[in-house]
This record gives C-alpha cells, structure tokens and sequence, in this order.
C-alpha cells in the first residue's frame, strides 16, 4: 500500500532524513569544508583589534566589512574567510561547526556555556568587566532586588552563589535605562571606562569578572585541521605575547 504524502508525519520526515546525532553532522559539516577555515568575528572593537593580530598569521580582509553588505568576506589566505556576525552569534557558530575559529568576549562566552568549544587563547583584547551597578541616589529596597541584564545565567549564577534571591529580567540593551526607570534596582552588564554609568546616575557596585576576548575553536575542527589550526594559534600567541612587551 503506497504511502500518501498528506499522511505522513513532517517530523518522521525529518528523522528519517537525518538519522545522525548532531555532534557526527557538525564534523561531516567540517570534513566537508576542510580545505577552508573559516573564522568568526563581529564588527567593531573585536574585528579592530583582531584584525592587527591576525595579520601576524598573515591573515587580512581584502575588503573593508564597514563599507560592505556582505556577511562572508575572503581574505589574502585563499583557504580563510571571515565571517561578520553579532558578537552574542559568534560562539553558536563556532559551537556549530558553521565556523572552526572565533573570537568572542568571555562575557559572551560565560552568558553561552561554551559548550563544544576549546578556549585555547586569551588574545588579551576588549578588555572590560561585569559588574553590578545601581543608582548613586537609591532609597532602600524593599523586597527582592531586580536585576535587569542581558546576562541572565551570569546573574542567576551571580546571585545563587551569594544566596541571594533576586528576580533577573532579560533586556537586550541600553540596560542602563532600567533604574531610572524603576524597571529594576540593579543592572549586570560590561563597564569599562565607567563613563556611561555615570552619564546616567548610575554607579559600580559589585565586580563580577575581569573580561577579555578569546580566540575559540570548534572541538572537531581542532582534530580535522589541527595542523592549520595549531600554526595560527602558533602566530597568534607571539603577536598577543610582542603587543605585551611594547
Ligand atoms: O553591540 P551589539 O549589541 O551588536 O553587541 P555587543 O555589545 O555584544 O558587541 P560589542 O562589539 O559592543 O562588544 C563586543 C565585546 O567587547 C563584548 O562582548 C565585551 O567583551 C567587549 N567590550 C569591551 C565591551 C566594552 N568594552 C564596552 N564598553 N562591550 C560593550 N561595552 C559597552 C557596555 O555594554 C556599555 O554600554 O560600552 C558601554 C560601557 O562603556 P564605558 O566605557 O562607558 O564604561
Ligand atoms: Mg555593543
């Protein structure tokens, strides 16, 4: 008896199509592509300050990623290309074997998990911290403190660890707003100068972590391409280390 189409389930379809475990479809992904390493990065001060160190590998863009649409971009290694994303995107892509190479902020990287991903370099770079802030002028809060932050699992993990029962509410930016607007008592988010803080009434409390960028690589891809991979790593090591001595 044939089968109509109409009948079957679209989910049967699709184990019946991909019988593999994920991990086994990310390395066929990176076998299928081994000529290629591909390399994720997100504009502005990570792709400024990735790029000089990159170059030691004599790796660079040969077009300019702010005047440009596009989201692939070829580079003076024919077998590298770079791929412009949003910095939160980058361990995904990496994690997923859609890219073997990245460079993310430690931030993002505790907010993801790292799962799937080796952290074998500090490249020592966009260096910031995570902190709490609250207002310079607060009255006593009555109640469970509100967190407002694009951090959650940092600040759930944060706040667990001190024991402290607080409500977390997930924003996606501009966190600085939330207290002046009795959104929330206390942000979580980067702070370097501290200017912005400030500018709004708004003072650091509390120091989560230090936070610097990191060079991340795809599990199966450090196996596949380990040559190739460990020759970068090779030159990226001596440019982070020569930047520390000037
Ligand atoms: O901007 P977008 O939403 O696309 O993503 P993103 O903010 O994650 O990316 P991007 O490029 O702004 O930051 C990438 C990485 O740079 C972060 O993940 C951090 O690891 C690192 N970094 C270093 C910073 C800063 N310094 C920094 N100052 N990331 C953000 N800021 C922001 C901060 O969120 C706050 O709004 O700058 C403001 C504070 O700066 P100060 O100098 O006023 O304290
Ligand atoms: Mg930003």
């Amino acid at each position: 008896m044939s089968v109509s189409k109409k009948n079957v389930n679209p989910w049967a379809l699709t184990f019946a199509v991909y019988p593999v475990e994920p991990g086994e479809r990310n390395k066929s992904m990176i076998e299928n592509r081994s000529e290629q390493l591909v390399f994720a990065l997100s504009k502005g001060r990570i792709l400024k300050e990735t790029l000089p160190l990159l170059k030691e590998a004599g790796i660079a863009l040969l077009e300019d990623p702010d005047k440009s649409r596009k989201l692939i971009f070829p580079t003076t290694r024919d077998d590298v290309k770079i791929l412009i994303i949003r910095a939160t995107d980058v361990p995904t892509y990496v994690e997923h074997g859609a890219a073997d190479l990245g460079v993310s902020g430690k931030d993002v990287l505790l907010e993801h998990g790292g799962n799937g991903l080796y952290e074998p370099l500090d490249l020592n770079i966009a260096r910031c911290r995570l902190m709490v802030a609250a207002r310079v002028k607060e009255e006593p809060v009555v109640g469970r403190l509100k967190v407002a932050t694009k951090f959650v699992n940092v600040a759930k993990r944060y706040y667990a660890e001190k024991g402290e029962q607080v409500e977390i509410i997930k924003l996606y930016g501009s966190m600085e707003l939330a207290p002046l607007v009795n959104l929330a008592d206390r942000i979580v988010d980067v702070v370097d100068t501290g200017n912005t803080l400030k500018a709004n009434g708004l003072r650091p409390t509390e120091l989560i972590t230090h936070v610097s960028s990191r060079l991340v690589v795809n599990k199966a891809s450090m196996k596949i391409k380990h040559q190739r991979i460990q020759e970068i790593l090779t030159c990226l090591e001596r440019a982070v280390e020569a930047k520390k001595e000037r």
